[in-house]
């Protein structure tokens, strides 16, 4: 029975870390301390490049984000402040007591971000309230509606391939799992669990995602989205054209969250998405990373 229910607990917390599939309740025993793991770099290393200037008149917002470090969602919010230079601190939320956003009566999703001192949820309205704050447009660059589409796209299409493929085969699933005990706020309890027996539950809970998606072959539902995004590009340096819009954004942090997994050396190698990313890859790089503290 002490197995089993371990075993459940371990695939809440694990299924949880696939973005709110099933809802995370877990024993009070999986606990994982409030830990920040990243801090804001110095102020001269943050000064906004002349190519992203931000208006006269706006000031660097105080950002602070929880989240977890594999979740796509996160990844996004992370990409859209780092390409803006805007200096944050991150919060690794543990997936099992979510103490670190006990403050949040309602919203028990990451990310969360308390924006000059007021809570914003959910990545969309977090990258929405950035903008305002920094006073950019909701593009970003290019046509309003069609960067409206396609960050639509990004949550509900792009970001949905993601879990089948990344927790594919045993041996993939494993090595996520190991990645998100690794880099995730957890007790060695937790990290040991998640690691091996989370890798087991995500390989056969990732079946039933592609079934529920109605998906035959994963990696293809993949390079799909990835060549759909770039038929969408065109003849474009970006979306936006010249420079990145909020989507460009937005696509690469989603992607750069299976960055290290199988799933996304086959997307490059078999989807045309590659001279797209490597141009972003360079935006990005441009960009001052947060300091470890
Ligand atoms: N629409 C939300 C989705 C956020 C989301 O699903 N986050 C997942 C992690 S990637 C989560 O917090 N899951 C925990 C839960 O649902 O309790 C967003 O864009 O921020």
């Amino acid at each position: 029975m002490k197995l089993f229910l371990l075993l459940l607990a371990t695939v809440l917390l694990t299924v949880t870390l696939v973005c709110g599939y099933v809802p995370s309740t877990l024993p009070r025993g999986l606990r994982g301390s409030l830990r920040p793991t990243f801090t804001s770099p110095s102020s001269s290393y943050l000064r906004p490049s002349p190519l992203r200037m931000m208006d006269a008149a706006a000031q660097l917002p105080e950002v602070t984000l929880y989240q977890f470090q594999t979740c796509p969602f996160c990844s996004k919010v992370r990409a859209y402040l780092e390409y803006n230079q805007v200096p944050y601190t991150k919060v690794e939320v543990n997936p099992s007591n979510k103490k670190e956003i006990a403050f949040s009566d309602d919203y028990k999703k990451v990310p969360i971000a308390m924006i000059n001192g007021e809570q914003v949820n959910d990545s969309a309205e977090i990258i929405s309230r950035l903008q305002a704050v920094l006073g950019r447009t909701a593009e970003n660059a290019g046509d309003p509606d069609e960067v409206s589409k396609y960050r639509t796209w990004v949550n509900e299409k792009l970001a949905k391939t993601l879990p089948p493929n990344i927790y594919r085969t045993i041996p993939e699933a494993l090595t996520v799992t190991g990645r998100i005990a690794d880099t995730g706020n957890y007790s060695p309890w937790e990290s040991f669990y998640t690691r091996y027996i989370g890798g087991l539950a995500m390989f056969a809970v990732s079946k039933g995602l592609k079934k529920k998606m109605d998906i035959t072959d994963e990696r293809q539902a993949l390079y799909d989205a990835a060549n759909e995004f770039v038929d969408a590009v065109g003849d474009r340096q970006y979306l936006g054209g010249e420079t990145p819009s909020t989507a460009d954004i937005e696509v690469y942090g989603v992607l750069d969250s299976i960055r290290e997994f199988d799933a996304w050396r086959d997307m490059m190698d078999n989807s045309r998405i590659k001279p797209w990313y490597e141009r972003m890859d360079q935006v990005m790089k441009k960009t001052p990373q947060p300091i470890a503290a």
